[in-house]
């Protein structure tokens, strides 16, 4: 009998981080899938390392033949500032390879006769409002409003919710003798912000590279406006609710994609607690307008009470906690080495 690993796609990047600590600190195996190899300090903690592309068909039919996967944290993406510079590549990875991950779990668990779990990062990326009036009087959005997606990565975020969703519920559903429909679950991600590794291409990244540029010394122009807000999570929270929902009894959950977050400053907020941290920084403003128009379009704040409600969760880091007792402790030491 095979042991039943979990499978990590894009675990090399931010969350990928975070996930392999806890997951191997639980004494999960883990295999990993990314296109770059695994930093040192992560390769001794799986056990197995695929370096490749989630669109290798035949890297997944290897991995498929070679192991036996109960559980899928699919986080190979590439993200929203990024996409919008390759759109057709972004459609490629973010859409293709998430069909290629499902259609490979929906093989898994046909082979072991058991659903696999499928935990999907999504994004606030799969809101879209047409105005800052429109964004400001909307307050906390629901999970059911306003998806209207202004990017290419948001629009992929937003299909590859319904696509787990009819995998999950409708897969050949004309077929008579479909078993084991993958488990899809997914969670709308504010942005992140890690002490463990820099942002890669998000329109999110002027909160983490604030700070990181503060505790290093460097000067930093922030690319959006003073009074931009957006909802925020400190990474520690993000990983958590993946493997919360992971756990989370099936019965319990009443939707496929759920909203979390923690907090929702604005950037002058943000720069605000940086430069109280570390009075030598130097951040000024220097406006992106495309960027804006991105983050813009994404909510102030979202309704996580369906994610409270149904599976638990509960974020430990509040605004002040996450840079107080997180973000700056371990960003400025991570910078004295
Ligand atoms: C991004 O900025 O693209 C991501 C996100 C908010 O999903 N961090």
């Amino acid at each position: 009998m095979r042991k039943p690993v979990v499978l990590i796609t894009g675990a090399g990047g931010e969350i990928g981080h975070g996930l392999i600590a806890r997951l191997s600190e639980s004494g999960s195996l883990i295999i990993t899938l990314d296109i770059s190899p695994l930093d040192a300090s992560l390769a001794p903690l799986v056990t197995r390392e695929f370096t490749g592309s989630i669109n290798d068909l035949s890297l997944l039919e290897r991995v498929l033949a070679e192991f036996e996967v109960d559980r899928v944290f699919h986080l190979a993406a590439l993200l929203s500032t990024r996409s919008e510079f390759t759109p057709v590549t972004a459609h490629h990875v973010n859409v293709e390879g998430t069909l290629n991950l499902l259609e490979f779990a929906q093989h898994q668990g046909e082979s072991h006769g058991r659903p696999v779990v499928f935990i999907y990062p999504s994004s606030i990326a799969a809101y879209g409002f047409p105005d800052l009036e429109t964004k400001t009087r909307a307050g906390a959005v629901t999970e059911d409003q306003y998806a209207h997606p202004t990017t290419m990565y948001g629009c992929n975020k937003l299909y590859c919710e319904q696509l787990g969703h009819y995998y999950s519920r409708h897969y050949k559903q004309l077929s008579a003798d479909v078993i084991a429909r993958v488990d899809f679950r997914c969670v709308r991600f504010p942005g992140l912000i890690s002490a463990l590794t820099l942002p890669s291409g998000g329109t999110s990244d002027y909160a983490p590279e604030m700070i990181h540029a503060a505790a290093k010394g460097q000067p930093y122009d922030c690319f959006v406006r003073p009074d931009t807000t957006i909802p925020f999570m400190a990474m520690p929270d993000g990983v958590d609710a993946l493997l919360t929902l992971a756990a989370a009894p099936r019965e319990r959950l009443t939707r496929s994609a759920y909203n979390v977050s923690a907090f929702h400053p604005s950037a002058a907020e943000i720069r605000d607690v940086v430069l109280a941290a570390f009075p030598e920084g130097r951040i000024g403003y220097a406006i992106d307008q495309k960027r804006q128009g991105i983050v813009d379009s994404w909510p102030a704040a979202v309704d996580d009470s369906a994610a409270r409600r149904d599976w638990g969760f509960d974020p430990k880091y509040n605004f002040e906690r996450a840079f107080q007792e997180y973000l700056i402790p371990t960003i400025r030491q991570r910078y004295r080495k």
